[in-house]
């Protein structure tokens, strides 16, 4: 765990170092405030403790600076203040500060508070985790979806980008469950999830977006690029033999096929995210329609 100390007197660097190198933590020092924020970004921190007394600039405006940045808002601050800053102590806070610790420094008080803010924050990022990710499959969920179609809307609207979607459903899927049983379809929408990831690419947005459908955001694709990807999908599942275990504990090999609607939006008229859906799942519809086991765009 690191903690990265912002401190402008030497008994910060020379108490905390003692207290908390001792203690197993990997520790950075800043003193000089300017370079606060640089360091943050090349290290990393899991905690910052920062020197209410730090200036030019400020405590709280590297503070401010900290918590309006994505990447650096969730890391928790501590402030080193005395009973003379509470006020400053005070602004702190209402900036995101999680807590303070004061002169003179006790062991006991500096590790507890580090360890109690780590615990919440992990907790926080579990909780987030949950939030965003579908319990069976691990993909995304419809909400994090949803929110991430948003904003790659308004980046394709603003950089002329071209962005692609992709609606998917298992072909045949209630047979699957009525022949092998639910232990089996979902063993299988699984191994779909885990072979949808290893053909798309890192940027892509994969999620489960009902019971056997998914949704697949592909950013900065256009026609060509996503066809191709479709195309590689449907065959990828085709040619792979799924395993799951019958009602005796017996292997099952199955063969599993999918239907893919493709729908292709070049930033230039502006469309809700509703109105690609809907144009991706008519798509998917048709490839229904005309026989499955197909992409239609
Ligand atoms: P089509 O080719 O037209 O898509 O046929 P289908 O049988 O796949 O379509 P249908 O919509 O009739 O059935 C979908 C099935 O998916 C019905 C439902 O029981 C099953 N299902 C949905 N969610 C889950 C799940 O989490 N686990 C399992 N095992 N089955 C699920
Ligand atoms: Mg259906
Ligand atoms: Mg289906
Ligand atoms: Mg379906």
């Amino acid at each position: 765990m690191k903690v990265l100390i912002a401190g402008s007197t030497d008994d910060v660097e020379d108490i905390m170092s003692s207290i908390l190198l001792e203690e197993g933590y990997d520790c950075v020092f800043v003193k000089d405030s300017k370079e606060v924020i640089d360091n943050i970004y090349v290290e990393q921190p899991d905690v910052i403790i920062l020197d209410i007394l730090l200036s030019n600039p400020s405590s709280l405006e590297i503070l401010s600076q900290l918590k309006s940045a994505p990447s650096t808002r969730g890391i928790p601050v501590i402030l080193i203040a005395s009973k003379r800053s509470r006020l400053k102590l005070v602004k702190g806070y209402e900036l995101g500060a999680y807590d303070y610790i004061s002169r003179p420094f006790f062991k006991q008080e500096i590790l507890s508070r580090i360890k109690n803010i780590t615990f919440a924050c992990d907790r926080i990022k579990e909780l987030e985790k949950l939030l965003d990710r579908d319990y069976l499959t691990g993909l995304y969920n419809r909400r994090f979806f949803m929110e991430r179609f948003l904003e790659e809307i308004a980046w394709s609207v603003r950089y002329k980008e071209p962005l692609s979607l992709m609606m998917l459903d298992i072909d045949f899927f209630k047979r699957i469950n009525d022949t092998y049983g639910h232990g089996c379809g979902d063993e299988i929408l699984k191994q779909i999830s885990s072979a949808l990831l290893s053909v798309l690419r890192a940027e892509d947005i994969v999620a489960r977006y009902g019971g056997e459908e998914f949704i697949i955001l592909l950013p900065n694709t256009s026609a060509e690029g996503a066809i191709t990807a479709a195309e590689k999908l449907r065959a990828t599942v085709q040619n792979r033999t799924f395993v799951c275990k019958d009602s005796n504990n017996g292997d099952m090999r199955l063969s599993v096929t999918i239907s893919i609607g493709v729908t292709i939006y070049n930033g230039e008229t502006e469309l809700s995210p509703d109105r690609l859906i809907g144009q991706a799942d008519g798509a998917l519809y048709s490839a229904k329609e005309s026989g499955r086991n197909r992409v239609v765009v």
